[in-house]
């Protein structure tokens, strides 16, 4: 309070909505000393007006267009001086309300600053544009820390050193909604590090592995013409020397429904249209391949090509660093064999034989170029694509498949194709990662998975996606309030607890057992009678208590995502999660000539525990057995968030700044809802506040401790701690002393650490030259 020595005067009633003023400074704010002022516009905007007067309860202010109005002074919102204008970090605002923080945000962005502190968090707001931050002269420049302004670079600098001081592994967590920027900032930092730990040669290859996943993983979305379709970890090794030894991927869920069906203007995985528009001659020819609009898996959503984007070029690339990774040209032959096969699957057609509306798939050009492709007979293949074998007591009967069954059986098995070419791929790749034998067991992890979604329609791909943004918030937010404020209760100093939302609510609504969406649409995909409206049915009749669940007229549902509420369409939610490919698909693949489809078939079987001489199945259908992919993604998320506890967390948020992709365009509405909904605001209201660095008596003592100029007569690390804070003169308000732990302001170990590096290096220096004399 008072900060600016105003009195303070009584708040003003809560009439600026609740949460643009919730962490604003009120108290110590009165109109008629502060010269400007934010006023809402009826527009939804925020105007920088001036105070002209203010009598009572009212205030007359000029607008920027110049218009004097009378309104109340309870609608105006402080706004800091004009010193303050474009602040590197927000935890610099004098005052800290919603517009103060928009102002700054676009008054950087505007001169191409897309990068702001948000006390520990980086946020980062997407540009739409080629912006002149990167490339090696900065590397260098962040490297020296000659330059201090925020950005990926700086964030990545910050894992290095603090993997390399604490010891501790490190990930950098990257989140925002779907094109906001997530996927580039990755990259951004994968640049850094193989900059900085670069020298084996294994980090091109790690670089490399960028195109190869977003050709086979990405694809354009109504949202962002590169989104990425999967979840995915990278763990970066380092040796002693602080080099990259080697790396692993673990990729999570990609959306495979998108290989047979895409939304209109959507398209499949750019590697498609890669290859039918930039395979050379030779290799057209021995695919049989055709241009991407003959194949119907890529016409039907009417868009075959992306503006600005040259995918026969991109193949080229992608083929280049298919090389580099090791992987040989026969299995590049083989991985390319697989994609046209899928595509070929797409055209097979099918005729009616008898007056039952039984089916046969059609002996034409793509029956016969699919079975050529993945090598087995044609009249294997259709009878795979027409037919299914079943056991019925003892007996084994053969039934034929309607159109409908038909067509799910060949788009089943060319998703299963080509998600397993993707797990695949991404082994042949970790394994050429994975060179460094000598672990030292130090990484550095980047997570980028896909952004929250919503759209007009969403089925289940958003459901799982916005499950795993809300698993991320949560880690999110265990780290930047829980953790935070808990240590500095534990550690006994002062401290008044700061709120924030909490999404644990929500979480529980998809995790609790045995009424949460997940258990209950597990539940319902087991049940032989189980449809989509009685599974919605279902969620109603149990969810309905819940405050973050809405039933919705017939087959829909809504959640109150922490990003904004999202209606979901069951349809399709059991088959999707019960994701069955008949066993009579498994058999044919594995019976193949060609050795993927084999290794694709002993795997699917290894991970339903069947083997193919085993029994056929009960009646009903001969399906594989196995784990639900809902359950299976919640096994793989608490897997990762467990991998990510034992880390230390740096988290960086992309904003999108318009909905339309287009630059130097910020819509204030769509960036204040993305910054109010993961809590950015109110991190930094408690990083203000608060104590950012700590570290053990014991562990600073040793540290700094040689730093010493006179000795002390305790050497308990206490003693020694407080005779170093006193030496470097830290000033008392910068810190505090806990039970176990110090606990510091921004910036203050840095000044520390300086010192240290110094003094270390003048010893290295004089003992170098001390043994150059002795030679
Ligand atoms: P996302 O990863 O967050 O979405 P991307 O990283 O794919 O979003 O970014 C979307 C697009 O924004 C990119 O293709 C670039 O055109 C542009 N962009 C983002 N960051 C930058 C930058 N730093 N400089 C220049 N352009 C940028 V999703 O994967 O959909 O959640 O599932
Ligand atoms: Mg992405």
């Amino acid at each position: 309070d008072g900060e600016d020595g105003f009195m303070p005067l009584p708040s003003p009633s809560m009439s600026a909505s609740q949460s643009e003023r919730r962490w604003g400074d009120t108290s110590s704010y009165t109109p008629r000393k502060i010269l400007k002022s934010w006023f809402k516009l009826p527009n939804g905007n925020w105007d920088l007006v001036k105070i002209l007067s203010t009598a009572g309860t009212e205030s007359v202010v000029s607008l920027t267009d110049g218009k004097v109005l009378k309104v109340k002074a309870e609608d105006l919102i402080p706004a800091n001086p004009d010193i303050l204008d474009g602040v590197d970090d927000l935890m610099q605002l004098s005052y800290l309300n919603e517009p103060s923080v928009l102002y700054d945000l676009e008054y950087r962005y505007n001169q191409d600053i897309i990068y702001t502190k948000a006390g520990p968090v980086l946020v980062a707001i997407n540009p739409f544009k080629k912006v002149d931050l990167y490339g090696n002269d900065y590397i260098e420049a962040y490297k020296r820390k000659t330059i201090e302004s925020p950005h990926v670079y700086a964030i990545t600098d910050t894992a290095i050193r603090e993997m390399i001081r604490d010891e501790v592994n490190q990930s950098i967590i990257i989140s925002g909604e779907s094109g906001a920027g997530k996927t580039e900032t990755a990259k951004i930092a994968m640049q850094y590090l193989a900059a900085l730990g670069g020298g084996s040669g294994i980090e091109y290859e790690i670089l490399k592995t960028n195109p190869i996943l977003e050709a086979f993983g990405n694809a354009k979305t109504l949202r962002n013409d590169n989104s990425s379709r999967f979840g995915k970890l990278i763990e970066i090794h380092f040796s002693e020397t602080g080099k990259i030894s080697g790396a692993n991927i673990q990729t999570f869920l990609l959306e495979k429904s998108r290989v047979v069906q895409c939304t209109e203007g959507e398209r499949s995985y750019h590697i498609f249209y890669q290859l039918c528009s930039g395979a050379p001659p030779a290799l057209k020819e021995r695919l049989n391949l055709r241009r991407a609009e003959e194949y119907k898996y890529l016409s039907q959503s009417s868009c075959i090509s992306i503006s600005r984007v040259n995918d026969a070029e991109e193949f080229r690339v992608v083929m280049e660093a298919l090389d580099v990774v090791h992987i040989s040209k026969e299995d590049q032959h083989s991985v390319f064999a697989m994609l046209a096969a899928v595509l070929w699957l797409g055209n097979v057609s099918f005729s009616v034989i008898d007056n039952e509306n039984h089916v046969e798939a059609v002996e034409d050009e793509g029956l016969q170029t699919v079975a050529k492709l993945i090598g087995c007979e044609i009249e294997e293949l259709k009878l795979a694509l027409s037919t299914r074998k079943m056991r019925i007591g003892n007996d084994s009967i053969v039934q034929k498949l309607t159109l409908s069954q038909a067509i799910d059986t060949r788009d089943a098995l060319a998703k299963s194709i080509y998600a397993c070419l993707f797990e695949w791929l991404v082994e042949q790749i970790n394994n050429s990662l994975a060179v460094g034998k000598r672990r030292t067991g130090r990484s550095i992890s980047i997570l980028d998975i896909y952004g929250f979604e919503s759209f007009d329609r969403n089925s289940f791909e958003q459901f799982c996606i916005n499950y795993a943004n809300e698993r991320l918030q949560q880690h999110f937010n265990r780290h930047l309030f829980k953790l935070e404020q808990e240590e500095y209760i534990q550690d006994g100093i002062d401290w008044a607890k700061v709120d924030f939302d909490d999404n644990q609510d929500c979480l529980s609504l998809f995790e609790k057992k045995p009424l949460g969406l997940l258990s209950l649409l597990d539940e319902e995909s087991t049940f032989p009678n189980g449809t989509d409206v009685t599974f919605a049915n279902k969620l109603k009749q149990h969810l309905a208590p819940n405050p973050s669940f809405r039933g919705e007229r017939e087959k829909a549902f809504t959640v109150c995502h922490y990003a904004g509420e999202v209606t979901y369409d069951t349809t399709g939610f059991l088959e999707k999660n019960r994701d069955l490919l008949h066993l009579d698909s498994i058999q044919l693949l594995s019976s193949c000539s060609c050795h993927l489809p084999q290794i694709f078939a002993s795997n699917m079987l290894t991970q339903s525990g069947k083997s193919i001489g085993g029994p056929l199945h009960k009646s009903g259908g001969a399906e594989s057995q196995k784990l639900s992919v809902a359950r299976k993604f919640k096994g793989q998320l608490f897997q990762l968030m467990h991998r990510l506890e034992n880390t230390t967390p740096h988290f960086i948020r992309c904003i999108k700044p318009n909905n339309v992709q287009s630059p130097r365009l910020s819509e204030q509405g769509l960036v204040l809802q993305q910054l109010r909904c993961c809590g950015v605001l109110e991190v930094v209201r408690i990083s203000r506040a608060g104590f950012p660095t700590r570290m053990s008596h014991q562990k600073f003592a040793r540290r700094y401790g040689f730093l010493l100029q006179e000795s002390i007569a305790s050497q308990d690390p206490l003693s020694v701690s407080v005779a170093i804070l006193h030496q470097f003169n830290i000033l008392p308000e910068m810190y505090q002393v806990g039970y176990t732990k110090l606990f510091f302001r921004t910036g203050q170990i840095g000044k520390l650490e300086d010192t240290r590096n110094r003094t270390l290096h003048g010893i290295l220096c004089v003992q170098s030259c001390y043994r150059g004399h002795l030679a």
